[in-house]
């Protein structure tokens, strides 16, 4: 297992590659190019120089979370084929870079979706919080609204305020697509990528839909083992694998994280695990928690030792933290309570190396 950390890049994060390092444990960064227009190639320069600047920090940059796809690739639009030309050039060009692992996601429309960014819990910590009976009665510029006014300045993924227009042209254009044709349309995308990962060893590794289940009527597909299962059978090729996240599919209580892990783990098509914890407050609503088992719903020593027991050698990275000691960051992603997790999660799995010999 190589324990990865995710990082926003200089001017994005409030986190620094230095501070990063000293996390106990540590090998690499989760990287991208924030700043390239969703659709466009990656330029190689740029690439080269993020490498170059995580490496001088003594990190690696194996992993890209994510490389964004056009929603006209989501959508199945004639378009598509040139978009899908520039994400061949894109791989390629992060091949050359010596990136092992794209993380990718193919939620129409929104990227993850919480109700609320800044969620106080009894322990004066914050966290972000999802509450279905909130979201059922909203529409989603009241969504982007909601979340922008009360989340100390954050927004949701993609969704300024400033961007409503945007948002309600892209949602009529998802009227005529449903679950079957997205399917399909995912299809077709990796039809037009493996093969050149195959020629340049990149495994591609798509994220489940956050939560996962549809929203505002919008089809998600990749939210349970029946859909994963579909979609790793796509394609046999060892390129085409998951981000398996553990708070994304364990917001549906009907998946077993252990067993999904040892299912698609023994067919090697976990190359990247996101493991983070969270607390169900109804039965749609959950607010994030610390990774310790104790403080959430989910059981990481049953997944730490699902990953342990395939032994599992992909990348893995603690996913959001709650927002403690008075840090500023992103909603998420601060630094302290996902060093915190870094550090439970090495000693689930020291314990279990030691105990296994
Ligand atoms: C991430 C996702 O912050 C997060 O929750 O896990 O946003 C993830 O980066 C994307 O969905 C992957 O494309
Ligand atoms: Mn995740």
């Amino acid at each position: 297992m190589k324990m990865t950390f995710r990082w926003f890049g200089e001017t994005d994060d409030n986190i620094t590659l230095g501070q990063i390092r000293q996390i106990p444990g540590i090998s690499g960064i989760v990287g991208a190019l924030y700043d390239v227009p969703v659709g466009e190639v990656w330029p190689e320069e740029e690439i080269m120089a993020l490498k170059k600047q995580v490496n001088d920090a003594g990190l690696s940059l194996e992993v890209i979370e994510s490389v964004n796809v056009h929603e006209d690739i989501k959508l199945g639009r004639p378009t598509r084929d040139r978009y899908i030309e520039n994400y061949r050039q894109c791989i390629r060009n992060l091949a050359a870079a010596g990136v092992k692992v794209i993380c990718y996601n193919f939620m129409p429309v929104f990227d993850w979706v919480r109700t609320d960014l800044a969620c106080p819990l009894s322990d004066g910590s914050c966290a972000m919080a999802y509450d279905n009976s909130l979201l059922k009665d909203m529409t989603p510029e009241e969504l982007v609204n909601r979340v922008a006014q009360t989340s100390n300045g954050f927004k949701l993924p993609g969704w300024e305020p400033e961007r409503l227009g945007a948002l309600k042209n892209l949602l009529e254009q998802y009227q005529g697509v449903d679950e079957e044709q997205l399917f399909q349309n995912l299809k077709y995308f990796l039809d037009g990528i493996l093969p050149v990962c195959e020629e340049t060893g990149i495994k591609m590794a798509i994220h489940p839909d956050d939560p996962p289940w549809s929203l505002f009527g919008l089809p998600r597909i990749v939210t349970c083992g029946k859909n994963l299962e579909r979609i790793v059978r796509m394609s046999d090729s060892p390129c085409n694998g998951l981000t398996l996240c553990s708070g994304s599919l364990g917001a549906n209580r009907a998946n077993d994280i252990p067993a999904l892990i040892r299912h698609f783990g023994a067919m090697g098509r976990i190359p990247f695990a996101h493991v983070r914890n969270i607390c169900f407050t109804g039965d749609r609503s959950y607010h994030e928690s610390a990774h310790l088992s104790s403080d959430g719903s989910l059981d990481l020593y049953q997944i730490m030792k699902a990953y342990h027991d395939i032994g599992f050698d992909g990348y893995m990275r603690p996913d959001h933290g709650r927002a403690i000691w008075s840090e500023k960051a992103r909603p998420g992603y601060g630094l302290y309570d996902r060093a915190l997790g870094v550090t439970y999660l090495n000693g689930l799995w020291e314990a279990l190396e030691k105990a296994g010999k």
